[in-house]
């Protein structure tokens, strides 16, 4: 008999479990362009061109292989709008005796999925996601008995399960982590390596039109569009960033430069997350380049450690949690989103920078999405489903599985402190610190108090003072909560007063 498979638009590997037992006489293989999946929230336009032109590319790889593929378009006038009408639709026109799916990445589509074999009557199986390093099982069997779920403590698990950077049983050169050394500004005479781009070819010009047709009101820019579309494109990608960029990412690694939006990160989430990229291959390559001797340590193990650590837990965190990590608002933060979100037109500088880089990219590096924009939702108080939906749009690596852990995780802190041991709250130093933005801003990141202040300045130790109940008790907080106990009833009025009329006048939609 047939066996129906269907890819799903973040399932563009070969090597995909619903895949790799595929029959090219019997089987059939869908792809679906569907209503559902491309407006449950309004996707940046870019992650659209993204995801539709590596599907039809996978698509047409997949029949060049002499493949049987259905791929229905998302202008198809009898389009089912979801993916188990496409999936029905095909069983009910062929002689399909069995359906083989992978896991989602998202609970709510596996939701949907586990019912699918009812409603159809035959035999539905999900497969594991084995494109992940670490089984959502063994996550669990991590988790059970501990306490705390420590990233570091992960990570390291993951080292030895994997013999990555490893000799015999140690951590190569003696230590696990060496972020200590990856927390440098940019320096002026710095030169950034342009990152790669790609021209757009004809399947990905029509999908263009496409978006500017069906999604003209979501939020971004298309234009500049230059993202990898096939396996091929995004292995030179990953080639690039080995040959050019990884020997500097841990130095500059939290760096941020007004209009550089690229500096030496890898830019390959959009390809790992959807398909055309694999972690081993790349965790792999990075440990190889190292062992040559072309990289320093600082540069691989930090970059190991955000692919083979963070992405790995991030993803076990969310399926051990949900559904009710979604829920969580431990803060009981609720302000609405301010506009300088859409079009960033805002006064300050970094937020400028970060959200329309954002608009024109879909595209932000780490440290913009944690300490320029995530800070400022964190110390505003901006409501964590406002926040993750906004997260969930605006990036072309975005879904659920890795967005909800990092927003309501890290930077809203709303689990409590499942993910973070501590908010990562900061004032205006920070971001002077760690870029120029603060030179090209109309406020000034010196001041404390009063019109011309850094707002990021007096809205840190308000926050703190607003959430004292919930924090306090932190040990990680005991200085600056001690610092607060001893700061002059004056300044405090000052905190709170300065704080007051930012956030009522973010509430009336005035421009800050
Ligand atoms: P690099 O800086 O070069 O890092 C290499 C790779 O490490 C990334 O490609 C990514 O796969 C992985 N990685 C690094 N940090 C994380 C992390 N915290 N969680 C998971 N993987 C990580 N990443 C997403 O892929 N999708 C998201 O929707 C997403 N939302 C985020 C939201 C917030 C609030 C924050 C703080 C971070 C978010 N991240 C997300 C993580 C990180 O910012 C991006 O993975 C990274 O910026 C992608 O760019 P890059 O490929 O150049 O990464
Ligand atoms: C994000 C996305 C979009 C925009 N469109 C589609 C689509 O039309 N068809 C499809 O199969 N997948 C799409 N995706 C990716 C899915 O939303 C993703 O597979 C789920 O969110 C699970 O991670
Ligand atoms: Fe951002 Fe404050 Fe610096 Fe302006 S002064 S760029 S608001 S940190």
């Amino acid at each position: 008999g047939k066996t129906l498979r269907l890819v799903l638009g973040d399932q563009l590997s070969r090597d995909l479990a619903s895949l790799r037992d595929a029959d090219k006489h019997h089987d059939i293989i869908l792809l679906a362009e569907v209503r559902e999946e491309a407006t449950y929230v309004q996707h940046h336009k870019q992650k659209i061109v993204l995801l539709f032109s590596a599907m039809r590319h996978f698509a047409n790889a997949l029949r060049d292989e002499g493949f049987t593929v259905i791929y229905r378009h998302y202008d198809d006038a009898d389009n089912q709008g979801s993916l188990f009408g496409e999936v029905q639709r095909v069983c009910e026109q062929h002689p399909v005796d069995a359906v083989a799916l992978t896991h989602p990445g998202e609970y709510r589509l596996l939701q949907a999925m586990q019912t699918w074999q009812s409603n159809l009557d035959i035999p539905v199986t999900i497969r594991e996601d084995d494109r992940f390093l670490c089984p959502l099982s063994d996550f669990a069997a991590w988790a059970r008995d501990r306490k705390q779920l420590r990233m570091e403590f992960f990570y390291r698990e993951m080292r030895k399960r994997w013999n990555i950077l490893m000799d015999q049983q140690q951590p190569v050169g003696g230590k696990w982590n060496y972020d200590s050394a990856n927390r440098n500004p940019l320096p002026e005479n710095v030169s950034v390596p342009s990152p790669t781009q790609f021209a757009t070819d004809d399947i990905t010009r029509d999908v263009m039109a496409l978006v500017e047709n069906h999604f003209s009101d979501h939020f971004g820019r298309l234009d500049g569009f230059h993202y990898a579309v096939t396996r091929a494109q995004a292995l030179t990608v990953l080639d690039e960033f080995i040959r050019q960029r990884l020997v500097h990412f841990g130095d500059y690694q939290d760096a941020m430069a007004t209009d550089q939006p690229w500096l030496f990160h890898a830019h390959i989430s959009f390809y790992l997350n959807c398909g055309l990229l694999l972690p081993k291959e790349v965790i792999a390559q990075v440990e190889s380049v190292y062992r040559q001797g072309q990289v320093p340590l600082n540069a691989a193990e930090g970059f190991i450690r955000q692919v083979l650590g963070w992405r790995e837990y991030v993803r076990g965190l969310y399926w051990l949690k949900m559904p009710d990590y979604k829920q969580q608002n431990y803060l009981h933060a609720k302000r609405a989103l301010p506009s300088f979100f859409w079009d960033a037109d805002t006064d300050m500088a970094c937020l400028s920078q970060c959200i329309g880089q954002t608009r024109d990219t879909a595209y932000a590096h780490h440290i913009q999405r944690l300490m320029v924009i995530g800070n400022f939702s964190l110390l505003a108080g901006l409501s964590p489903d406002a926040v993750n939906d906004w997260y969930l749009r605006v990036y072309a690596d975005a879904y659920e599985w890795v967005e909800l852990p990092n927003v309501t995780g890290m930077i809203l802190f709303a689990d409590g402190g499942v993910l973070a041991s501590k908010p990562y709250a900061a004032s205006g130093a920070y971001i002077h610190r760690m870029s120029d933005y603060c030179q090209h801003c109309h406020y000034n990141v010196k001041q404390k108090n009063g019109p011309q202040a850094c707002p990021f300045n007096y809205l840190y130790w308000h926050f703190l003072m607003r959430n004292q109940h919930q924090l306090s008790n932190n040990p990680r907080l005991g200085m600056p909560y001690r610092t607060l106990a001893n700061m002059d009833d004056d300044k405090v009025r000052h905190i709170n007063e300065d704080a007051e009329l930012f956030l009522s006048r973010l509430d009336q939609g005035e421009r800050v």
